[in-house]
């Protein structure tokens, strides 16, 4: 039978078991959208192609499977870029099909010609610019192994939009679903046999956890074997979130806004066993002292990981998961009594920084509160900025739920769209998105979707009337000279909710938000709740630029 490029792609998406695509169309895509016009996938229109790509994202994030985004020639191909990087810091396999201009006009300057290949180069797994039909019928197949096998990642894939149109026959279409284990080394005896051996001689042992942890979202055989050899687990940000706070070997997150005691007993490790992890330089602090006192075991998917920043004792290259699943089997019980002991008496000499509500609301507290009135399994985003921080630090994560967020390019403006993403790919759960107020204006456009789709999303608003974040910075490193961080206008985010179509409420003085929250969070369909923080609060304890973890500044 005879397709046309853009039925090729709709069909091959189909046969993939893609059900949903968001995007926005453009004159080089529109063969695409008129093919998927006659197709069961839904589209989902969203408001601007950051927020398109950042809920693909949202959905690639929740699922661990890859989620499509569509977008046009020229700004609509530059306006993904940013949320592209992004996929590419985080590991996150999304697939960017873009319309081009037609072939003969391609390198003329045409109208909305961009070469988008060249921009997306360094930020994707692969970009590929298609120049026929029939070759589409092995490079989507190919863009899904691409974006799900070995360490995940993004895929751009241009397509003009005469080969959109072009005509071609299709006899056999292509079998392969995207398949994750391509191109991932079987991991030895041998491996798992010096990593237990290590695990049986280390005195003061650590399970170190990042996102490649997370991403298998098999998080049962890290509990398992934290809890038959009693290691304590650390995460990174992006690993934090898959087991509870109240595990009692879970020390929390570690890093520039890590708990101080978790980066001081780091400190004191003599083996540290780091899973999917990429030694970021927010995680490490000042690289020389960071764990000195330990023998490095680095596992990762990705090869090219060995050494970039810390140079492992041992190096074992596949999936984490695999590795701990193996683990467990291997290594034997333990009590480890004096290292336990020693963690909690460094617990007590650095307890949690809990400040109280001083005549305003701290987001400590508030977090808290509204961890107990979500549902445990509620998946939750966040934008970049001091509200991401006191998430990180302060939501009562169940191990049940997840934590999406912008890890590796931080970018303001993720929270939103991923929250829609998350919510599409999740119907039958609670999403909650954390936002501060100069984040949530870089994507708001996105409300307009959400009211749209009603989806069960609840915007969280921590609002300072500034780029918190920034203003903290310049409080303590630049003797407050405050520059281009506070807001003069005071916005009504509440009316401007409302006027998207989405209920808000305002919470204000320090009585009574306890009931306000819960009633929001019962309702059904999306809501916003705009929350006044006190300007000058500050994200402690915190690692100084350039100094070593366990030199922390805040209060005790
Ligand atoms: C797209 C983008 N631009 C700039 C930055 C730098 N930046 C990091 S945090 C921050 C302030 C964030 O302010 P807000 O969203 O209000 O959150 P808050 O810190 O107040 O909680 C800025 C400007 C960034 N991370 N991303």
């Amino acid at each position: 039978m005879t397709f046309t490029g853009a039925e090729i792609i709709i069909k091959l998406l189909e046969l993939q078991g893609i059900e949903i695509i968001s995007g926005i169309p453009g004159g080089s895509n529109l063969p695409l959208y008129d093919a998927l016009h006659k197709s069961s996938i839904r589209h989902v229109l969203a408001r601007h192609e950051q927020g398109a790509t950042f809920i693909a994202q949202g959905m690639a994030r929740s699922t661990g499977k890859p989620a499509i985004c569509f977008a046009t020639s020229g700004p609509g191909a530059t306006n993904v870029v940013t949320a592209l990087a992004d996929a590419k810091l985080d590991s996150i396999p999304i697939i960017i099909i873009t319309g081009q201009v037609s072939s003969t006009l391609i390198g003329t300057n045409a109208f909305q010609e961009i070469d988008i290949i060249s921009m997306t180069k360094s930020i994707t797994k692969f970009s590929f610019q298609v120049s026929s039909a029939d070759e589409l019928l092995s490079i989507i197949p190919e863009a899904f192994v691409i974006a799900t096998s070995g360490r995940p990642g993004p895929v751009l894939i241009d397509v003009p939009k005469d080969v959109q149109q072009q005509k071609c026959i299709v006899d056999i279409w292509p079998k392969n679903r995207f398949n994750c284990t391509k191109n991932v080394s079987p991991i030895t005896t041998e491996s798992i046999a010096a990593i237990a051996a290590a695990i049986a001689e280390a005195k003061r042992p650590i399970l170190y956890i990042g996102g490649g942890v997370m991403q298998s979202r098999k998080m049962e055989h890290i509990r398992i074997l934290s809890s038959k050899n009693r290691i304590p687990i650390v995460s990174t940000l992006m690993g934090h979130g898959g087991i509870s706070v109240d595990d009692p070997l879970y020390l929390g997150m570690q890093g520039m806004h890590g708990s101080m005691a978790t980066n001081n007993i780091m400190n004191e490790c003599d083996l540290l066993l780091a899973f999917g992890v990429r030694f970021g330089d927010r995680a490490t602090g000042q690289v020389s002292h960071f764990c000195s006192n330990a023998r490095i075991v680095h596992i990762n998917i990705d090869p090219s990981e060995t050494g970039k920043i810390i140079k492992p004792d041992l190096f074992v290259n596949g999936d984490a998961s695999e590795v701990l699943r193996s683990l467990c089997v291997k290594v034997n019980e333990n009590e480890r009594k004096s290292w336990i002991n020693r963690i909690a008496e460094i617990k007590k000499m650095y307890p949690e920084y809990r400040p109280h509500n001083n005549g305003y609301v701290h987001p400590c507290n508030l977090l808290d509160e509204i961890g107990r009135a979500a549902a445990p399994d509620a998946i939750i985003t966040t934008d970049v900025g001091q509200h991401q921080m006191w998430v990180a630090q302060y939501y009562p994560f169940s191990g049940s739920g997840l934590f999406l967020t912008s890890g590796g390019l931080g970018t303001m403006g993720f929270g939103l769209p991923a929250a829609i993403g998350a919510a599409l790919a999740n119907p039958e759960r609670q999403v909650i998105c954390f936002s501060g107020d100069g984040s949530l204006l870089m994507n708001i456009q996105e409300l307009a979707t959400l009211a749209e789709l009603q989806l069960n999303v609840k915007i969280v608003l921590f609002n300072n009337n500034q780029l918190g974040l920034v203003r903290q910075q310049q409080d303590l490193f630049y003797k407050s000279n405050l520059i281009a961080s506070r807001f003069m206008s005071d916005l009504d985010f509440v009316t401007i909710a409302r006027g998207f179509g989405i209920k808000g409420i305002n919470l204000s003085g320090i009585s009574g938000w306890g009931e306000a929250i819960m009633e929001v969070l019962m309702q059904d369909g999306p809501a916003f709740i705009n929350i006044p923080i006190h300007p000058e609060l500050q994200v402690l304890p915190m690692v100084p630029p350039g100094a070593a973890n366990y030199e922390m500044i805040g209060k005790k």
